[in-house]
């Protein structure tokens, strides 16, 4: 059975179930249990089609590429997996008859939250989309036992509790307890002449975890393909205890008891920043040796093909530099346990592997100690010191005398293992995510290894999955779309272009309003709800939400929001379009500047929404623990897309994509994949202000900008930047930290550059805004210019330009 032929037999399913799971009467069932009986009744669904795909793919050697990941945050998967599976209304109406409302049931999934942001929601996005182009592709990453904390806001400020996200229990994992592999750490390693005349590698005394797969299904859209996603728990066993206690006292034993536990713990908070520690780069390792392994034993007893030959079965995606270990680990396997020679194993593991890239900050590229390194992976440190030592002898041979080139290209340099170079070095193909990101990756971050490889480099500009922000975050647009131009856009995501057709035509720009309406009414509702706070769903809905960072510039927002305020109380007669001001984001634990860019935004919020004159024409609200299923609230209400990175910093960014879709008007900087979102719908359909990337990078380079001159020259940046800390923003309040970055370091991020600039555009935004017609027009633009960022595009991309992938029935 994969399908409930109607509501009687899911009714009857549903009936038997319960009772197996709880042994209770079904009016004394739980919400929570009755979401957890319906998701174990899709997973029998899928599981038909799981197994199938699976040998499907065995049977056919077909080629399956891997995608690696230090997270994936999927969100809430009982209402996407019954959308994937086409047995939502059938759900809904059984349970309705059953006296539960599908709606009220779905929220009580926890969202796993196993990422921190941007980079996690796509390779959740990615594997959506393989599963839905029916493409032979998994997801590998980490069980974490905590995803990334809940944020509270007390006393204005963010506080971190833990997220225990598996506390009931995750109906959608399998464990695969006789797939478990073991992962070494520590000891000595080293070469000795070997039998042949050759060198082979020792390598002893080494602590060995338990690695247990727990593998997830990935269900495609109406086409019984149903991927993998392996997530990697780690655990001791008693031997492993005995072999501790054997190498060394109690004392051994009992540190490897903890350090095992605390591999698959938690995740690290930290979007762009590397906190550094040893036990991330213990998860990297972990995750990646266990996937690895997996999949050379698969390999080896499916596709029973020889080694040399791997890359044609086998592709290999990095997602960043955190799993770039899989380079020398791959060549660990195919030499020690395998036997291949150097030259053999490093042609086969460049062939297979491929690494993208996703930001250039500085403080975000992966770098270890040596010493550390060596430490904990000296099996792994030999060949990365062996990998280095040919290669920058082969980049000395062909630029004698070029150390700054050496210096640039080398994995090994200054006491430190550079992740990114490993990552270019050992792959076949490099990456960026937006075409100015890809553009910056050669011209500057990468440059001297492009001259070196340059046909390794290329663009594939970012997508997200059209299936969870559109189908399922905006079923009302959703209706509406089919309802104008049928529903092959929900295979297709480009046929949204047929909306352009009507995007003049009146009474679908009314219907469009009345969609648009309705989602900020559910909005309203939920603010009302959870914070007692009136929103009016008349009032522009300005939303700006992701992680907070000083690059992605909410200070800009909220700054201007202060303005704004203070324009109208100087102004008593002044009327503005009302404005509803939305933000949303966690911000790192240690990012003291980002956690005060929270405090300013609630401390501005009060000020404002207290003034009772002043909240008639606008509000300001920070909404807690922003995570995925409360962007499927946000996205389809918002006006507008607030995206305003300083230009060159952003690598693409993927909110915008889900703003657009939804069809929210960006209000942006050149920047990431606003290039392509403006490129797609021209100069009236966004709004687009500030410093374009060239300029950003001449002031750096040449200097030439002082902020101080910006504060001294106009009175309302003053205003606006004495009052951060001069106590006016009530209670005393103080915002030292930022006025200190926005003045005494000159401003990296060009805040007060932009300012005016970025007012100016606010205007624009609402004259258009007050041209009803013009704006709905806008609005359905966006809409048909989306389907260009459906992640669909995106993996058909990779699937032929890198991975060489076929679709295969199943
Ligand atoms: C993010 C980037 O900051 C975004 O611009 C980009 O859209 C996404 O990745 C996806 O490509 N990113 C992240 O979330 N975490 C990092 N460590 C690095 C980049």
């Amino acid at each position: 059975m994969n399908t409930w032929q109607d509501k009687e037999e899911f009714k009857s399913e549903f009936t038997k179930k319960a009772h197996i799971l709880w042994e209770k009467d079904l009016p004394d069932l739980t919400p929570n249990e009755v979401y957890q009986t319906v998701a174990f009744m899709v997973r029998d669904l899928v599981s038909e089609d799981w197994i199938r795909t699976n040998e499907t793919y065995a049977e056919e050697k077909a080629k399956q590429v891997y995608y690696f990941s230090i997270e994936f945050l999927l969100g809430r998967l009982l209402d996407s997996n019954l959308i994937g599976l086409g047995m939502e209304d059938v759900c809904r109406a059984g349970l309705k008859d059953l006296g539960w409302d599908l709606d009220r049931i779905i929220p009580e999934e926890r969202d796993p939250g196993l990422g921190n942001g941007g980079l996690g929601r796509l390779a959740a996005c990615f594997i959506d989309s393989l599963a839905a182009l029916q493409l032979p592709g998994h997801g590998c990453s980490i069980r974490y036992q905590y995803g990334l904390f809940n944020q509270r806001i007390i006393d204005d400020q963010q506080v971190e509790l833990p997220d225990s996200w598996l506390a009931d229990g995750f109906p959608w994992e399998v464990k695969k307890v006789d797939k478990a592999v073991n992962v070494r750490f520590g000891g000595n390693a080293y070469m000795r002449p070997s039998e042949d005349g050759g060198l082979e590698c020792v390598y002893e005394k080494y602590s060995s975890v338990r690695a247990v797969p727990y593998d997830v299904p990935i269900v495609g859209y109406h086409n019984h393909t149903v991927n993998t996603l392996r997530l990697w728990r780690a655990e001791y066993s008693r031997e492993d205890m005995y072999r501790e206690l054997s190498l060394g006292d109690r004392h051994r034993a009992f540190h490897y008891k903890n350090s095992v536990q605390l591999i698959s713990r938690f995740l690290y908070p930290e979007d762009s920043t590397e906190e550094g520690r040893k036990l991330r780069l213990m998860q990297e390792y972990f995750m990646v040796s266990a996937g690895l392994q997996s999949i050379v034993r698969y390999y080896k007893k499916k596709i029973k093909e020889s080694l040399y030959k791997f890359d044609q079965y086998i592709a290999i995606h990095i997602n960043d530099t955190h799993p770039a270990l899989v380079i020398p680990e791959l060549m660990r396997i195919l030499m020690d346990e395998e036997g291949l020679s150097w030259d053999a194993a490093w042609n086969v593991t460049v062939r297979t592997v491929a690494y993208t890239n996703h930001t250039i900050l500085p403080e975000a590229m992966e770098r270890w100690s040596i010493p550390m390194f060596k430490s904990l992976l000296p099996r792994i440190y030999l060949i990365v010191e062996e990998l280095n030592r040919r290669w920058l002898a082969e980049v000395r041979k062909r630029f004698p005398g070029d150390e700054d080139k050496a210096r640039d290209v080398a994995v090994l340099w200054d006491g430190q293992v550079h992740m990114a170079h490993l990552a270019v070095l050992g792959s076949h193909s490099v990456n960026g995510v937006a075409e100015i990101h890809s553009q910056i990756l050669k011209d500057s971050t990468l440059h001297q290894f492009y001259t070196c490889f340059p046909s390794r480099f290329s663009n594939k500009t970012n997508g997200v999955s059209h299936r969870r922000w559109l189908i399922q975050s905006n079923p009302q647009l959703a209706g509406l779309l089919d309802d104008t131009i049928g529903p092959d856009w929900r295979l297709e995501a480009k046929r949204l272009i047929d909306v352009e057709k009507f995007s003049k035509d009146p009474a679908f720009l009314e219907r469009l309003a009345q969609v648009k309406q309705t989602r900020k009414y559910i909005l309203a509702d939920y603010i009302q709800q959870k914070y007692e706070v009136k929103v009016d769903p008349a009032s522009i809905f300005d939303i700006q939400i992701k992680r907070i960072h000083l690059y992605k510039r909410q200070l800009l927002n909220i700054l201007h929001v202060l303005h704004l305020y203070y324009v109208l109380k100087a102004n008593p007669r002044m009327q503005i379009t009302p404005r509803t001001f939305l933000f949303g984001g966690k911000a790192a634990a240690g990012y003291g500047e980002a956690k005060q860019t929270i405090k300013l935004i609630n401390v501005v919020a009060r000020l404002v929404n207290n003034d009772r004159r002043i909240r008639k024409q606008m509000r300001v609200l920070f909404l807690e623990n922003y995570n995925v299923s409360l962007g499927q609230l946000l996205f389809p209400a918002a006006d507008v897309s607030e995206q305003i990175s300083t230009a060159g910093k952003e690598a693409s960014g993927t909110g915008n994509m889900k703003f657009m879709m939804n069809g929210a008007i960006t209000l942006g900087t050149m920047d990431g994949a606003n290039v392509e979102i403006h490129r797609e719908v021209g100069d009236d359909n966004c709004v687009i202000f500030g410093l374009r990337a060239n300029e950003v990078m001449d002031y750096y380079i040449h200097g030439g900008y002082s902020s101080w001159n910006m504060y001294s020259e106009d009175a309302d940046i003053r205003q606006i930047m004495n009052s951060l800390v001069d106590g006016s923003l009530g209670n005393g309040e103080s915002f030292g930290m930022l006025y200190d970055s926005l003045l005494d370091r000159n401003d990296e991020f060009f805040v007060l550059k932009d300012f005016k600039p970025y007012c100016q555009a606010q205007q624009e935004i609402e004259r258009r805004y007050n041209k009803r017609l013009q704006w709905l027009h806008s609005s359905a633009v966006n809409i048909a210019h989306s389907g260009y960022f459906s992640s669909d595009r995106t993996i058909r991309q990779y699937a032929s330009g890198i991975w060489h992938l076929k679709p295969v029935k199943s």
